[in-house]
């Protein structure tokens, strides 16, 4: 195949190297376009040679087409993939380690594709899952005319940040200005420090990206307290990242908000989605189920796409030989397939779904906390509410058989108990668990929200009425299909 090298004296060259073999969980792929990156510019003068192992082929990024994979990675042939590599992109073939690739979203050309996963990815881990910028935030960027600047300005303005930029040159500031920066500060003429207090407000940034070519330009950190809002910034707010232009992201303002109530609309996720394309995702359901709501909820907050299957549970189509032999031993939906594998249990399968996502609290407390409410919910919750509902409106009050008859009195008492709690944990708060929707308002809201079906009052518990207003409204929500 035809490759280009770096020659060592600052040229490229073209020459003829075998093509490469994907080993275990690694792709093969045919390259139709590779981005063109500034650490490929310091690769051909020399000063940004290739970490051991990586190959010496120039090229950061690819898109193209699977045409072979190894060991675990073989559902992914002939998909078009772009994908991040650590070298070799600048060839007619690529290997390409399978968690890195991503399916080319569609609308976009092989060629936009390739230029996504070092740049656009770079920034926005960065900016959003690790700096957790939202609307609003201010956000000072290194070098505002670099990809990395660009790219932040660009995505500042899609999710309303105001970034301040760095320059070299009052030219540079000019094309940041017009690219949409809030503010463009010649670090040659002026004190970029005190320009972001004069800028803010003397309120300082909320986030700071920093790039690894930044040496002489630390005050970020060193000077932290003069740029955080709120005069202190925490140990602990900076990171030293594995991306190759990004030294340091730190979020100064000390308000993490990892939770924010909008982070889940606007942001879909990225670590997942990298790998989201090693695994396809089949929901087998009936969807009137609150249970199997749920979990598309929950797909859909996060940004995940679900195939879905359909089982009529009345007429026992879960519970044949077929599904109990290889979906579910339970005979109950919904269950999650991931591949060849499948998660019962509808809370378990949305645990899956949200892993990594702002909907799993990180705290060890919080964490605990929504996995509490969700037990809670499978306990006390659940079996009352969802019971009652089934029973009424799918059978029917004049179907039911003489048991489900006597248990009618006593889960209708339970639901009431059920619903007082929550309203009484609401009383105060907007959330079941810290200060953020979190898995366990999605698990607790899918039958909540239609407990009326079952002619549970809801009236009775207008805290309970407010906080289903409040995930209605979030972006990205779905409503049930019942
Ligand atoms: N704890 C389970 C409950 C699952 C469940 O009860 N599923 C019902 C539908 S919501 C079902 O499959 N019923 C059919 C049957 O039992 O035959 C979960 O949360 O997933």
């Amino acid at each position: 195949m035809l490759a280009v090298v770096a020659d060592g004296s600052g040229e490229l060259v073209l020459i003829d190297r075998p093509v490469p073999h994907p080993g275990i969980g690694e792709v093969l792929i045919k390259v139709a376009a590779a981005g063109v990156n500034r650490p490929d510019v310091l690769q051909r003068r020399g000063m940004y040679p290739p970490p051991p192992g990586a190959s010496d082929i120039l090229g950061l990024e690819v898109a193209g087409e699977v045409v072979a994979a190894g060991d675990g990675a073989r559902h992914l042939l002939h998909q078009k993939v772009c994908a991040l590599v650590s070298g070799g992109g600048y060839a007619e073939f690529c290997v390409a380690p399978l968690g890195t690739c991503l399916p080319i979203p569609k609308g976009l050309s092989a060629i936009e594709a390739a230029a996504m996963p070092e740049t656009l990815f770079t920034v926005w881990v960065n900016l959003f899952e690790r700096g957790f910028a939202a609307d609003g935030d201010w956000v000072l960027v290194h070098g505002g005319t670099s990809g990395i600047g660009t790219m932040a300005i660009a995505l500042g303005q899609l999710f309303g940040l105001k970034v301040i930029v760095t320059c070299g040159s009052d030219q540079k500031c000019l094309r940041a200005l017009e690219l949409g920066a809030e503010a463009a500060i010649n670090y040659a003429t002026s004190d970029y420090v005190e320009e972001v207090h004069r800028v803010t407000d003397r309120k300082g940034v909320n986030v700071v990206i920093h790039r690894v070519q930044d040496d002489g330009r630390r005050r970020d950190f060193k000077d932290c307290l003069a740029l955080c809002r709120g005069g202190s910034a925490p140990a602990g707010h900076r990171f030293d990242l594995s991306a190759s232009q990004i030294e340091c992201c730190a979020r100064v303002d000390g308000s993490w908000r990892p939770r924010r109530k909008d982070r889940v609309g606007s942001l879909p996720l990225i670590g997942r989605s990298v790998g989201g394309m090693t695994e396809k995702l089949v929901l087998h359901e009936q969807s009137q189920s609150g249970n199997c709501y749920k979990v598309r909820l929950t797909a859909a907050l996060v940004g995940k796409h679900l195939d879905r299957h359909e089982y009529d549970i009345l007429k026992g189509e879960t519970r044949t030989l077929e599904f109990v032999r290889n979906v579910n031993s339970n005979g109950k939906i919904p269950v999650l397939q991931v591949e060849d594998r499948f998660i019962p249990e509808s809370n378990a399968a949305c645990y899956f779904l949200a892993e990594g996502s702002s909907l799993i609290p990180t705290d060890p407390f919080d964490h605990a906390d929504m996995l509490r409410w969700m037990f809670w919910e499978q306990y006390s919750h659940e079996p009352n509410i969802a019971t009652l509902r089934f029973w009424m409106r799918w059978i029917g009050p004049d179907d039911l058989n003489d048991l489900q008859r006597l248990q009618m009195p006593p889960k209708r008492q339970a639901g009431n108990a059920a619903l007082k709690l929550m309203e009484d944990h609401l009383n105060g708060r907007e959330w079941f668990v810290g200060d953020g929707l979190s898995l366990a308002d999605i698990c607790l809201f899918a039958y909540t929200h239609v407990a009326g079906d079952a002619e549970f009052d809801l009236q009775r518990y207008p805290h309970v009425l407010e906080w289903i207003e409040r995930v209605k409204g979030q972006p990205r929500f779905i409503p049930i299909e019942a």
